[in-house]
């Protein structure tokens, strides 16, 4: 596979780039080799500066439900750019997709877009902060929240809970308000609710994580959490980053139908823009400014470039029988890929819901909980991504993250990437 453009273009970008690259994991360093600089997508294919094409997995990360240029975010987004692309001010687009989010997600009465899901998390906090006027927060090992400091904060040692900075440069004063529990224990959790009590201003979760491959919540625990939320009276955040729009119209809380009191977006929110929001309770989304103390800005906050992509995407995703459509697909991977994984079981496991899957290397079946996917091999996971790329299958640089479905993935992209999996699996097993 000839990549000498992209080695090319890499060399330039690390003597300008920190790590030549614009956000850690596409550097690839979890898997080796040289990262592929993209030049252009359409549907579910995408094909790098050197001409080779895949069939795409990673999708940006998850906005791209559609897949990549889609014809009526690419409309939107022209037709918009042509009268301008920004003004700071209020723009109609803004109360469309206000309206359209309002309308899809449980869970929000009012909404505030800003532009990325780390600025959704770091506001939402700040917010759950300041309605309850209480400091301390709880997050859940192994998800990830975007790159706000009292959020990379990793579970201190044995049940300390308390945080420890995740990243140099967060200072033990950010962290020490952060505690940390497992996700998918409700006992650990109801614990530290009773320790704290008085003292906890939120819980943020990802109802489904996503960012320690994908843990799948034990039955009745997302339940069990708004509940323990609701008896110590701290705000239940879900960040549904990933999660919103793509589990369902409504993301988890309407797939599992648990209702919290603040939802982060972002991702699909903006087709492959930069949006991100965060909204809920009105009673609690009142205390933002300027109606009230907790401040929070953006520049290019609900600019009409971004909202008019998600404007468009909001629209398309309440077309009919899109998510059954949606699920049907994630159903036919599921089927068509598990007697593959069975062949293979004493080696590598694989987890789907909905149109997100993924696969973790390791024997162990019972992957509900983070120290079990600790113990995954990531380095054969390293092998089988350049094996898949080999092939012609772009999956997630990182054994950490996810795999997606999308509408255009069709049923000939399934099986071109079910039979190179199993390939890959033959070749590195
Ligand atoms: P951004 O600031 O990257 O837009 O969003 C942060 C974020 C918040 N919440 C969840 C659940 C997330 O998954 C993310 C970001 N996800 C990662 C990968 N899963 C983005 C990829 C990257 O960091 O380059």
């Amino acid at each position: 596979m000839k990549t000498s453009n992209s080695e090319n273009l890499f060399k330039r970008a690390l003597t300008l780039l920190p790590g030549g690259v614009d956000s850690p994991v596409r550097a690839f360093k979890s898997v080796g080799g040289t990262p592929l600089f993209m030049k252009e997508g359409k549907g579910s294919h995408i094909k790098d500066e050197d001409g080779n094409e895949y069939i795409d997995h990673c999708m940006s990360w998850g906005p791209l439900i559609f897949g990549h240029a889609d014809t009526d975010v690419i409309e939107a987004v022209r037709n918009t750019a042509l009268s301008g692309t920004s003004f700071g001010t209020p723009h109609r687009y803004e109360v469309e997709l206000a309206e359209l989010v309002i309308s899809m997600v449980p869970s929000i009465e009012k909404v505030r877009f800003v532009s990325s899901g780390t600025e959704a998390t770091m506001s939402a906090i700040r917010l759950a902060r300041g309605f309850t006027e209480k400091d301390k927060i709880i997050k859940l090992d192994g998800c990830y929240h975007g790159h706000a400091d009292f959020l990379l904060v990793s579970a201190g040692s044995g049940l300390a809970t308390f945080g420890t900075p995740d990243s140099a440069g967060v200072t033990q004063g950010n962290a020490k308000d952060t505690l940390v529990v497992p996700y998918n224990d409700l006992e650990a959790l109801g614990a530290v609710l009773e320790r704290e009590k008085g003292y906890v201003a939120a819980l943020i979760l990802e109802p489904v994580p996503c960012n320690y491959g994908l843990i799948l919540p034990l039955d009745e625990y997302l339940r069990g959490v708004r509940e323990l939320c609701d008896k110590y009276g701290v705000v239940l955040i879900f960040d549904e980053v990933i999660t919103g729009f793509r589990l369902a119209k409504g993301g988890a809380q309407e797939y599992f139908g648990v209702t919290p009191d603040l939802t982060t977006l972002g991702k699909i929110l903006g087709g492959g823009l930069p949006v991100g929001a965060y909204g809920g309770r009105k009673d609690i989304m009142a205390k933002i400014a300027p109606d009230g103390p907790v401040y929070q800005a953006g520049t290019l906050s609900g600019n009409p470039l971004a909202m008019a992509a998600g404007i468009a995407t909001m629209k398309k995703l309440n077309s009919k029988n899109f998510y059954s459509e949606l699920s049907a697909k994630g159903k036919m991977f599921n089927d068509k890929i598990s007697p593959v994984i069975k062949k293979f079981s004493s080696s590598v496991q694989f987890r789907c819901i909905e149109s997100i899957f993924c696969l973790y290397f390791t024997g162990n079946n019972n992957l509900t909980t983070v120290n079990e996917i600790r113990k995954c091999n990531m380095k054969l996971f390293g092998a089988f991504h350049s094996a898949m790329l080999s092939r012609g299958i772009y999956l997630s640089p990182s054994g950490y993250e996810v795999g997606f479905l999308s509408s255009a993935h069709s049923s000939k992209d399934i099986d071109r990437t079910v039979a190179a999996i199993a390939e890959s699996l033959e070749e590195i097993l």
